[in-house]
């Protein structure tokens, strides 16, 4: 048994050690570090089972570019956390790629990837992030969604995160969850640009402000619109914790027991708001009361698809 590893530290999922929290079939497969699978057996006390048939290449074939902060390796946006989680949660083996945010554009068109918008400040065509190349296809797909609907069609075998006849409704959590969510980006844009490269700060800062037509500084809520901002910021994020209240009975995710997309989209946007105000903040340390810490106990429950590959 020396010469086998496991077949997530092959792939880069160490943290995959960590208890699940969700029920996946039991199986794990070891192989051997020189990717001879021909001895492959099942462990008898599994935690995690993240493999399909795309576990049998070594070499991750999917690619991720996502943009990160100054360190040149941390993830923070919320929409490249809900693609990494989701490759997490798949169990598909992927590498990184990480492109400066001021560089997203000449990336994103250098391979062909489609504009995902329009920019706010000039009208013209948007390019994002996150994307990913399949090299097994040689497919490249932008925005998260997309993203999302390519790997659930392209990898079948793996667990899904749109259980039969969600995938709509789940559309429409996307959507009122980010409405929820928008009245704090007045908070947090101003916050982003210390975080990045300085190329990038300087082109977040241009952008933004063309955008806002104001100094990032002067978009922050003061004095009682602050004061209101945060207290209806509160209300709407207690009506989503509603609508999670329905299935408590059978587990802690938006569908009880089985984590969905709407999961990765709620834990994705929470990871961007610690991230950009800091864990010590009085602004993350008044998110994680709200809802009675169950957006933080949803934090911790997907915080073993979080593994940066
Ligand atoms: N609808 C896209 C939105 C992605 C997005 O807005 N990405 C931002 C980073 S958070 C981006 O790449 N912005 C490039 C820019 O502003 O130039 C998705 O779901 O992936």
């Amino acid at each position: 048994m020396l010469d086998l590893v496991l077949i997530e530290r092959v792939h880069g999922f160490g943290n995959l050690q960590k208890e699940p929290r969700a029920g996946f079939p039991a199986a794990t497969i070891y192989e051997k570090a020189d990717v001879d699978i021909s001895r492959a057996q099942t462990r008898k006390k599994p935690w995690r089972a993240p493999f399909g048939s795309c576990f049998q290449h070594t070499m991750p074939n999917i690619t991720l570019y996502d943009s990160p902060l100054a360190d040149g390796k941390t993830t923070w946006s919320p929409y490249m956390w809900k693609a990494r989680l989701f490759l997490n949660f798949k169990g598909i083996p992927y590498k990184t790629e990480w492109v400066d945010f001021v560089d997203i554009e000449s990336h994103c068109k250098k391979h062909g990837l489609k504009p995902t918008g329009k920019r706010s400040w000039d009208g013209q065509d948007l390019y994002t992030l996150p994307a990913i190349h399949d090299a097994s296809t040689g497919v490249y797909v932008s925005d998260s969604w997309l993203i999302a609907e390519y790997l659930e069609k392209q990898y079948p075998d793996t667990p899904t995160l749109f259980p039969s006849g969600t995938k709509g409704l789940q559309q429409v959590f996307t959507d009122l969850h980010l409405q929820t969510v928008f009245p704090l980006r007045a908070f947090l844009i101003p916050r982003v640009p210390r975080k990045l490269s300085p190329r990038s700060a300087e082109y977040f800062i241009r952008t933004r402000e063309i955008s806002f037509k104001k100094k990032l500084e002067d978009i922050v809520p003061k004095g009682d619109e602050a004061t209101k901002e945060w207290s209806n910021l509160e209300v709407g994020f207690d009506k989503i914790a509603a609508w999670y209240a329905q299935t408590d009975d059978k587990g802690q995710f938006m569908l009880g027991e089985t984590i969905s997309w709407a999961d990765i989209t709620a834990v994705s946007f929470h990871l961007w708001f610690k991230s950009i105000f800091g864990e010590e903040s009085e602004e993350w340390k008044r998110i994680s009361a709200w809802s009675g810490g169950r957006w933080i106990d949803l934090m911790k429950a997907l915080d073993v698809y979080s593994t940066i590959a």
